[in-house]
Parts: structure tokens; sequence; C-alpha cells
């Protein structure tokens, strides 16, 4: 089959395990369209290799075989929150989330109000074309009144569904955008308007100016159950009836938006060592990075002993990040938390792989252990049936942190003990006064206990351990 070379776009399409040189869409999509202008632009602006797109789910998904570019899939709904990531992560990149009026208008309105409310450095393209197209044509927010959709097969009804949805003049409601606006692909005229707004919102990428929205009006002829003229027609009438279109804010002029400060604090609550006191972390490419995973009952203490090890890290002056995760029982249920620790600026706070996983009960043991990563280790507490061996490669240490605590006459330090563990086995890379420093001024409040405590890490570490 010949191929039709198309600016910003791949030769042929690899989809569904062939070559391809023709996109999914249906005759007369709208999406198809703006397919074909975002390339251009992106292409004709020489930003391919900065753009990076954010694709949705929704008949846009599968942009990433198209525009030549990088690409990131998100979830329905959530491109705006990807795309927040991807800028603050690549903030001189050319971020664009490809959003739907299912995707961004309803399941993902919070993310993209918000992402736009803060005003992040992503151009976002929304594409209404007044229903869900992909799952079959039902109601969208931004479905007209009366409009038939699968859902709505008598019409849309405002007194039961509401009226639809302005995402462009709820947006100008906000401080923070460059620039909002809307625009239709239903004819030659409206395209070229089109391919001009799409270009700004390139160029206001480009030149790290900040939010920018573009909604485009475009047909769905096999919902709307119309030939694609009709469709186009339906487009140009009843939606812009509803959704004039127009410019709602154009601040191209502003400066561009200054580097977002990186987060100092390690956690935003209950900081052992006051945030004054500690310097800012330092870039240190040759400390490795140390993923931990602390699990037990809530009421073991154990997020304070995550805690602990983050505010030793942010003594020593190192990119860290403590991440709770909670059972929905205040005490009792299973609580775990992730720390991370690097010696340069951390992309995520989730530990999927750990290098050292504490597990003070068995489900923490049963859920976790599987998934520590070679090489690294697990100190389990004593009374644990440790029914499954850990993976390969992986060092299991036993550890009578619990009977410890007992036998000491302290029952609630049993994560002392723990703590006890990981500087006896040498499992974090820090140094051992930071380790100390941290337990003790977790007791800030109670500073004899806080002695007490380290006078207990002491004679655990102390213990003979086969
Ligand atoms: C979290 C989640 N919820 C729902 C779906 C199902 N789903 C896939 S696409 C879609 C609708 C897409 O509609 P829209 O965002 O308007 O894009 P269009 O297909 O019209 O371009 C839905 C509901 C999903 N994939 N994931
Ligand atoms: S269903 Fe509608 S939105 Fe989806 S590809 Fe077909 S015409 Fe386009």
């Amino acid at each position: 089959m010949a191929t039709i070379e198309q600016k910003g776009m791949y030769k042929v399409f690899p989809r569904s395990g062939k070559n391809v040189s023709f996109t999914h869409y249906c005759p007369g999509c709208g999406h198809g369209i703006i397919n074909k202008l975002i390339a251009e632009a992106c292409a004709e602006l020489g930003l391919q290799d900065r753009t990076i797109f954010v694709d949705p789910v929704g008949c846009g998904v599968f942009t990433y075989y198209y525009w030549d570019a990088a690409h990131i899939s998100a979830a329905h709904g959530r491109a705006s929150a990807a795309a927040t990531g991807v800028c603050r992560a690549r903030p001189d990149a050319v971020t664009i989330a490809y959003q739907g009026d299912g995707d961004l208008g309803a399941i993902g309105f919070n993310n993209a109000f918000q992402a736009a409310s803060r005003g992040e450095k992503f151009g976002c393209i929304f594409v209404n074309n007044s229903l869900y197209g992909m799952t079959g044509g039902q109601m969208a927010p931004t479905t007209l009144d009366g409009e038939t959709t699968t859902t709505t097969p008598f019409g849309r009804d405002p007194a039961l569904t509401g009226h639809p949805l302005h995402v462009c003049e709820v947006f100008a409601q906000l401080q923070a955008p460059v620039y909002i606006a809307r625009v239709s692909v239903a004819d030659t005229r409206r395209i070229m308007q089109a391919k001009k707004a799409i270009r700004k919102v390139f160029e206001i990428q480009r030149d790290g100016k900040g939010y920018a929205l573009l909604e485009i009006l475009a047909p769905c002829p096999t919902n709307f159950k119309m030939d694609p003229l009709k469709a186009a027609d339906f487009c140009m009438n009843e939606m812009e009836r509803e959704f004039p279109l127009g410019v709602f804010r154009d601040e191209e002029a502003r400066e561009p938006l200054a580097a977002r400060p990186v987060p100092r604090a390690s956690s935003c609550r209950d900081l052992f060592v006051e945030k004054d006191a500690v310097l800012p972390a330092v870039d240190d490419a040759a400390f490795a990075e140390k993923r931990f995973k602390f699990a037990g009952y809530g009421g073991q203490g154990i997020l304070s002993l995550g805690l602990c090890v983050a505010e030793a890290a942010r003594l020593e002056r190192r990119h860290t990040l403590w991440f709770p995760s909670y059972g929905p029982e205040q005490r009792g249920g299973s609580a775990n938390c992730s720390v991370v620790v690097s010696g340069t600026p951390i992309g995520s706070p989730t530990v999927e792989h750990p290098d050292v996983l504490v597990c003070m009960n068995q489900p923490a043991y049963e859920r976790f252990a599987g998934d520590v990563k070679r090489g690294g280790t697990v100190i389990v507490d004593e009374t644990v049936p440790v029914k499954t061996d850990p993976p390969d490669g992986v060092r299991l240490i036993r550890w009578p942190a619990i009977k410890m605590a007992e036998e000491f006459g302290v029952p609630k330090a049993a994560n002392t003990m723990m703590l006890a563990a990981l500087k006896k086995f040498k499992c974090t890379g820090l140094s051992d006064d930071n380790l100390e420093k941290s337990l003790v001024a977790s007791f800030k409040k109670k500073p004899a206990l806080g002695e007490k405590n380290r006078e207990l890490l002491r004679l655990a570490e102390a213990r003979e351990h086969s």
C-alpha cells in the first residue's frame, strides 16, 4: 500500500501487529483532523524532539502510533495528572495532554481543573464531541440538552442530568492559565483557525509560559448516527450554539514560569527535627538510592520507624520521601510505609520493589516479601512464621524485636529494636550517629524516653545473632 507522508507523523502505524498507513478513526471523525493538525504544528515548529504527548483512553488512545514524538499513555481521566508529573520532571519539555470530553469533563474533571488552577506547564487539547465515543456513545457532561445518546435515548433531560458543562468558561475563572480557547474542526475555515490555535498551544509550551487549554468541537458521525456532512452540520450549528467559539484568555505575553521549588521536607507531618534546623538535600550521584518498606499492624510503631529512617536521611542531607499507607482502622489494622533515600531528586514515593523490607507481622511478610529486590534484605520479627522463603538472592534476617522489647520491659519499643537491626546489619547506608539522633528526636516531647530508647537500641544492637 502506498504511504502518504504527513508532517510529524510516523510513515506507517504498527497497529494490531500490522503496518498500516491509515488511522483507526471512522470517516468524518474530528479526531483524525485534529491528529493531523497537532502532528503538523509539532513538526513545523521543530518541536518533535522536545515534545512528550500524554495520550488518553478514548477514541484518541492510539495517538502514540501516529505522532512521531515521545508518548506516555494515561488511564482514562488521568492525562492531566500524568502531564503534571511529566512537566514537573521535565520542565524543558513541551508537554501536551490529549483528552476527550468524557475523559476531561467527567472522570478526570478534578485532575484537569486542579492542574489548570496550579498553572502546570503543559498544554491540554480537549476534544469535545459531546459524548463518550469509544464506548458506544453514552452521555457525557458536554452532551447537549435534548441530545440523543445511548444513555439518553429520549434526549438529555436537564431536570434529570443537568445542563452541559462549559469547560472553557469554568477554567476561565482561574488565575493561572495563560491561554484558553474553543475552536472547531467542522469545516475548512474552522480547521484553519484550529490549526493556528494548536500552534499557539505548542508555542506557549515551547516558551515555558504555563498552562493552556484548547477545546476543539469535533464531530463523531458514528455515534451521532449521521453521515459525515450532517455530523459536521450538527457540530457547527447545534454544538456551537451551546459552546460558542472564541478566546477566553490570551496572556501569551506573560513572562515564562519560574522553576518550581523542590520540596525540602521528608514529610508534611510529624517531623521529628524542626524543618529549619535541617539543611536542604545535597545532590550526590555516588549515593545509591535505597527503597524501604516497613509493614505491620497499626500501633506497632511501624510508621514512626519509617519516619525515623527518613529523618536520619534528612539529617544527612540526602533526598528522602516517607509515604504512609493505612488500613481503615486506627489501631490493629494493617499499616505500612515506604521510604526512599537517594543522592538525587526522587521521582516517585511509591516502593514496589524494596531493597529493604521490615515486617512486624505475618500478613506483611506474605504480602511484601516476594517483591524484594535481588540483593535486598528482609528483616522479619522472630514471632512471624515464615512459611515461604523470600526470592532467590534476598537475605532473610529473623530478629527478636518484640521479644527483646518485652524483656527490656518496654513492649512499645519493638520498633526501636527493629531500628537496631537496620543499624547492626548496615541496611540503610546512613550513619549510626544520624540514626540515633533521629530516634532521640522522635521523642522530642519526652526527652527521657528518647535517651531510654537510645540505650535500648544499643543493647539490642549488641545482641548476638546467628
Ligand atoms: C477508569 C476507566 N473508566 C472507564 C473506562 C471506560 N472508557 C474507556 S473510553 C471511555 C469514554 C471515552 O470518551 P471520551 O473521553 O469522551 O473520548 P472519545 O472516545 O469520545 O474521544 C470510557 C468510559 C476506562 N477505560 N477506564
Ligand atoms: S466513534 Fe466517534 S469519536 Fe470515535 S473514532 Fe468513530 S467518529 Fe471518531
